[in-house]
């Protein structure tokens, strides 16, 4: 069981419990569906390799709801601590995130670490975060989970008569416990981090209101972990942005810009989705996430190559997710990824009867055109005509029209350039200012 020590190491930034050494875990999980369907419980063991931990066995319980006090009902945690000592693990991991009581529990128990979903992906992005954004990002996310698991602590240790509560404002004093310091500490950082994330929010919005004036079409790659979008990135754009076989590769956004049919559009890649994405990572990712809300078009890759059912359920993540963050009206298109692992038969199965949905190989390249072609299409959709006169100093207007237009007629006239155009939709607001005879739509 945690000490008030380990809390507070736990505060200086050593993090959740450290898997990263070498550890061996088993991985438990209550199965809300029929039994044997433990496809969830692939996922924990993917998170735990990415991270470093072994899997050496798999427990699960069928019930509608864990147990709140210990996880598991009696039974089956008296099997499980057979299991451990069996397997020689020196960890238990947990498909869901646990109440701080249920972990306390399950340790008490089991005389080894428990650790929780939650956790895990918390370690994982520590050890992704390469930018200075991205470690911000990760230590907020941190220390909320942190601080929510010390309130727990703090009532239970309060309860036992171990703590005291002096009342009011400035009350505190030398007697002040442990407990309340590290929580007055945390609660200061956490303050500090989210200043200093504005700080940093205010340059990128720097750097998106650019990109905005630019007029340029975006499109975002969304969708779930490892389903291959940095790889199409580089596919499409050259843009040389690392591609790894683990979890949360990517954690920083890049956005490059591509060519087609003419007309010039800006890619951009960004933090893959989870199911029962930690609700700390989405709060503190938050500025991150919007890159994605930012986009006039979504293209929400998809591993192809995974089974039905577990593509359904990446699929379901990845809208409740881009819903959650504001981009659920967004037009989409969805990329099929790796269908160079399928052979045509299951191809087949992949697309047929589906809008709006390519099959892709950003390793091969096969399909890469149709994806290029299923966008265009998108933004054609809602190509706008407009009518403007642009004044003869404003040549860069003019060149963001042709960038966005493609095709241009033009008429050079005493007062400036009219041309007429089609536009997309999204874009024609921008050009609002020339619009001769009110035909673009403001
Ligand atoms: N066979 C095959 N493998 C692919 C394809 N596209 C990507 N991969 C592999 O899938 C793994 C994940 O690719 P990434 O591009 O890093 O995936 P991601 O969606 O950016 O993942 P995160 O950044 O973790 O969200 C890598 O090992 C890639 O080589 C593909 O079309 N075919
Ligand atoms: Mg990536």
């Amino acid at each position: 069981m945690a000490t008030q020590g380990d809390i507070s190491a736990n505060l200086r930034g050593a993090g959740v419990s450290n898997p990263r050494a070498r550890q061996r875990a088993v991985a438990i999980g209550v199965v809300r569906g029929s039994p044997g369907e433990d496809a969830e419980l692939d996922e924990l063991s993917e998170l735990l390799r990415t991270a470093g931990v072994a899997t050496l066995s798999r427990v699960t319980q069928q019930r509608a709801e864990p147990d709140p006090d210990r996880y598991f009902g009696r039974g089956k945690l008296e099997e499980l601590k057979a299991e451990v000592k069996r397997a020689g693990a020196n960890l238990v991991a947990c498909d869901d995130e646990l109440a701080p009581r249920q972990e306390r529990n399950l340790e008490a128990a089991l005389g080894v670490p428990v650790i929780d979903r939650t956790a895990v992906i918390l370690d994982i992005f520590a050890d992704h975060a390469h930018s200075a954004a991205g470690k911000l990002q990760v230590e907020l996310a941190q220390l909320e989970y942190n601080l929510a698991r010390m309130r727990g602590l703090w009532t239970h240790l309060e309860r036992l008569g171990a703590g005291r509560m002096d009342g009011g404002i400035g009350t505190r004093g030398p007697g002040e416990s442990q407990i309340e310091t590290d929580r007055r500490l945390a609660r200061d950082r956490i303050s500090a981090l989210r200043r200093e994330l504005r700080h940093v929010e205010r340059s990128r919005e720097t750097m998106r209101a650019e990109r905005r004036r630019s007029a340029i079409p975006t499109v975002a790659l969304a969708g779930y972990t490892n389903a291959g979008k940095s790889t199409l990135l580089n596919a499409i754009t050259g843009a040389g942005v690392s591609v790894g076989d683990r979890l949360f590769h990517t954690l920083d956004p890049t956005t490059r810009s591509f060519e087609h049919g003419g007309r010039r559009y800006l890619l951009t890649d960004t933090v893959g989705f989870i199911r029962k994405l930690p609700h700390q990572l989405v709060d503190a990712f938050k500025a991150t996430l919007e890159e994605t809300t930012l986009a006039d078009l979504i293209v929400h890759v998809v591993d192809g190559s995974s089974t039905a059912p577990s593509r359904a359920a990446a699929m379901r993540a990845v809208d409740s997710v881009l819903d959650e963050i504001g981009a659920g009206e967004t037009p989409r298109v969805i990329a099929y990824n790796k269908i160079d692992l399928l052979d045509e038969p299951e191809r087949h199965d992949l697309l047929v009867g589906q809008r709006d949905a390519v099959g892709i190989s950003a390793v091969t390249g096969e399909g890469l055109g149709e994806l290029l072609d299923a966008i265009e299409r998108a933004f054609a959709r809602t190509l706008e005509p407009v009518e403007l006169l642009i004044p003869y100093g404003e040549g860069a207007t003019l060149n963001e029209l042709h960038e966005v237009a493609g095709q241009v007629e033009r008429e050079d006239r005493e007062d400036g350039v009219l041309v007429r155009a089609r536009v997309p939709r999204a874009l024609a607001h921008r050009f609002a200012a020339y619009s001769v005879n009110g035909r673009t739509a403001a």
